[in-house]
């Protein structure tokens, strides 16, 4: 028997993941390029037991028949050349509320875990390139701070890279949660939809892959003016493509509007943030330390009824005792 605890925290992405080119192993059209933050996190315990019949998983206690846990684990067991199965219990630590993608917290720790259990010695190269075949932004929780990941064309040379892992700047994620109904769209449908659909989506592509050298350009240079118009023109860019797909898609909701018009207010004012969104309506705000204060009360004046979450830059994964 063997018990491996892992811990990953959540990313978001400055420059977004959007469309497949392979989505049976995840091989992403472009390179993408996140942060990790350090209030989000799943834990994850895997058990490796001979007595074992099938593997099992449960979410905050709650058993859960998910076939892609299932299939993930027999691509680790196949990987081990062992036959036994795994007990696999995850703690989720990232609000249901809060939009961000807990699949990429969920699939890095089980990477790291899994294997582990399965006797693995997976390098962080290896475990990114095995948590991406969960799900795509998982590939980057590896790392913590800034990541990026490369999208490549095959199995061995798509993974992340980490570009900065001790952030050695101030920077702040606030999600504003804006209330709503459950997500119509899952990102796995949406991207593919605009991948197949949209007349420019070839555009993207090549944008998003330009775009990380200014990134990373921005953030060595501490220059939080471009780092933040990067960040937000590509989701807009993103959220754009939504809207010329067949059929037409979005993720905007009136309240997400109003909170971008609000950033936009500030930032006239002379308090400098930005936003970004992913598959849903909340919006994520970037801003420097010492604006986020006067940041969330601002929103919170204009919006008493929103959740806020904020968080920093975190860490890659850790295994736990
Ligand atoms: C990202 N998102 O780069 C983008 C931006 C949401 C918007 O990655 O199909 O759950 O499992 O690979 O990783 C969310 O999509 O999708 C996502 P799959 P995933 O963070």
């Amino acid at each position: 028997m063997k018990i491996v605890k892992a811990r990953a925290h959540t990313n978001i992405a400055l420059i977004k993941y959007w469309g497949k080119k392979n989505t049976d192993i995840i091989i992403p059209m472009n390179n993408s390029f996140s942060l990790t933050l350090d209030h989000f996190y799943t834990d994850t315990k895997v058990t490796y037991d001979e007595n074992l019949k099938k593997d099992s998983f449960s979410l905050n206690g709650e058993e859960i028949e998910s076939q892609n846990v299932f299939n993930f684990l027999d691509y680790v067991r196949q990987l081990s050349g062992k036959n036994g199965f795994v007990k696999v219990e995850s703690i989720n630590h990232v609000p249901t509320t809060a939009g961000l993608a807990s699949s990429a917290s969920a699939y890095a720790a089980l990477a790291a875990a899994s294997s582990k259990a399965f006797g693995l010695d997976l390098s962080r190269k290896d475990l990114s390139r095995l948590a991406r075949r969960g799900s795509g932004s998982a590939t980057r929780s590896i790392y913590g701070g800034f990541t990026e990941w490369i999208g490549g064309d095959n199995d061995l040379n798509s993974y992340a890279k980490p570009f900065q892992e001790n952030v050695e700047w101030d920077i702040r994620m606030i999600a504003a949660v804006v209330n709503s109904k459950p997500k119509k769209i899952t990102s796995r449908s949406g991207m593919q939809t605009v991948v197949n659909t949209s007349p420019f989506y070839g555009e993207w592509v090549k944008n998003a892959n330009n775009s990380i050298p200014l990134i990373k350009k921005a953030i060595l240079d501490k220059n939080f003016t471009t780092f933040g118009e990067i960040s937000e023109e590509n989701a807009m860019k993103m959220h754009a493509l939504n809207l010329t797909a067949h059929p037409h898609f979005s993720y905007f909701e009136p309240q997400s509007i109003e909170i971008m018009q609000a950033i936009e207010q500030l930032r006239q004012d002379g308090i400098e943030a930005y936003y970004t969104m992913d598959a849903g309506p909340n919006v994520k705000i970037i801003c420097e330390g010492k604006n986020s204060e006067v940041i969330q009360k601002a929103l919170k004046l204009k919006f008493p009824e929103i959740e806020l979450l904020e968080s920093k830059p975190g860490k890659g994964i850790q295994f736990l005792d």
